[in-house]
């Protein structure tokens, strides 16, 4: 018997808009077919089991970021903006960036924004309900999970005011662009240059506030710890990763509370719970569905060799409700310990950003929970298409305050 007799193979598109808005029956159907699968529409590997997904990104020497992390393989084909100097960069060019962003967004760099965040929160929250009692009616969308990360990360980052409407419509296009060029892509490919053009001037040591990540990368390359070509490139990463990214986040964690009423009084009584919350939502919603990996050598996994050259889709939102490693994967529970989850990725790559990813709904939600009994959904949310995002375009609140 030869290797492809034991591949299994699925011929779905999992870039068309019905797996994208509806993607579990997908990615079922993936785990059950085995550890790695040949999705014959693009002539690529796929994986969606947790445990071969975890060790694939743990293991940055056979599955590569260098060749690009989306469909396209930066080898054959020119990428659309220059590569990115973390994620599509592996050892010994990621060590250097890798090393400045992780002090810039550390733990410690974050204590002088969590007070200016929860104030912000708690002015937003305020803002929002406007003295009002009982039940008022919100789009999630547009007056939480939006408005309150463009509230507080682009200051922290210290770009001008002027053209914030840029930095939504860019990581939308980003994101589409790491699939496959269909419809999504090519419908939003003129206006992209124009958000990338934009995006790229605020990354610009003149440009950047004198305190802020962006300075903070700035004085990293002032020590040496980055050349001064450098580091431009990596305050873009900032505005590349950091704001759909969490408005998503934000997107799913509300969704799952007002689904969910009784994690929502749990949320409120018991602080203990409040830790885990939103890393249960990254996990049950899985905002960053997938990225890609190139295999370096041919790589045997189970029965079959992955060939060397090829693309290997890894599936992180599959991965997240994978049954042989969660109880109840669909079931969006602040009792589970969420520890282990894939939605920040894993290994080398591991979300730089995640800290920052946490303390935005660690203010919000504690602010809410001051003034909010009750969160319900108050008609049908909506979904938007993603190559690499699972999104909510809508999500119809009714928000009980005190
Ligand atoms: C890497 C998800 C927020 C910056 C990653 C990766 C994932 C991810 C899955 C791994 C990519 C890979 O393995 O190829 C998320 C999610 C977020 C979030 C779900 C919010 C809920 C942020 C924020 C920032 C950020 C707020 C910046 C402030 C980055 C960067 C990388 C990264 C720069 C590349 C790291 C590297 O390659 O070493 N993120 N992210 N992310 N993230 Fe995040
Ligand atoms: C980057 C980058 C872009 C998109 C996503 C990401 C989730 C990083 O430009 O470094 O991580």
């Amino acid at each position: 018997m030869t290797t492809a007799d034991l591949l299994p193979v699925n011929d779905t598109d999992p870039f068309s808009v019905e797996v994208l808005t509806d993607p579990l029956p997908f990615q079922a159907a993936l785990r059950d077919a085995g550890p790695v699968v040949h999705l014959s529409r693009y002539d690529l590997y796929a994986m969606g089991r947790h445990a071969e997904v975890r060790a694939a990104l743990t293991d940055w020497q056979r599955f590569c970021s260098s060749a690009g992390v989306g469909l396209s393989n930066f080898r054959r084909e020119a990428p659309w903006r220059p590569p990115s100097l973390l994620l599509e960069a592996d050892p010994p060019h990621h060590d250097a960036p890798r090393r400045v962003l992780s002090a810039v967004l550390g733990p410690r760099a974050l204590r002088r924004w969590r007070e200016r965040w929860s104030a912000a929160a708690v002015e937003h929250v305020d803002a929002l309900l406007d003295g009002r009692r009982g039940p008022v009616e919100v789009d999630g969308m547009a007056a939480l999970a939006e408005s309150f990360p463009l509230r507080v990360f682009p200051d922290a980052v210290g770009i001008p005011r002027e053209g914030r409407e840029h930095l939504l419509p860019y990581g939308e296009y980003l994101f589409n662009a790491f699939g496959p060029h269909n419809e999504l892509v090519a419908a939003r490919a003129a206006a992209a240059s124009e958000h990338a053009a934009w995006v790229n001037a605020q990354c610009a040591r003149e440009v950047l506030a004198d305190e802020g990540f962006g300075a903070d990368i700035w004085a990293a390359a002032d020590r040496g710890d980055l050349t001064p070509e450098q580091a431009p490139l990596v305050v873009r990463s900032l505005l590349s990763a950091g704001v759909d990214t969490t408005v998503h986040g934000l997107g799913w964690v509300l969704h799952g509370l007002a689904t969910h009423p009784d994690q929502w009084e749990l949320f409120r009584a018991d602080p203990s719970r409040r830790r885990v919350c939103f890393d249960e939502a990254v996990r049950w919603g899985s905002p960053v569905q997938t990225f890609f990996r190139t295999a370096e050598v041919d790589v045997p996994i189970g029965d079959v060799v992955v060939p060397e050259g090829s693309k290997i889709l890894m599936f992180l939102g599959s991965a997240n409700h994978d049954p042989r490693a969660w109880d109840d994967p669909d079931r969006f529970d602040l009792r589970r310990d969420p520890s282990g989850h894939v939605g920040f990725g894993f290994g080398l790559h591991q979300c730089v950003g995640q800290h920052v990813a946490r303390l935005e709904p660690e203010t919000l939600l504690a602010a809410l929970a001051d003034r909010v009994e009750r969160i319900e959904p108050a008609g049908e949310p909506v979904r938007r298409p993603n190559n690499t995002m699972r999104e909510w375009a809508s999500l119809p609140l009714r928000l009980h305050v005190r």
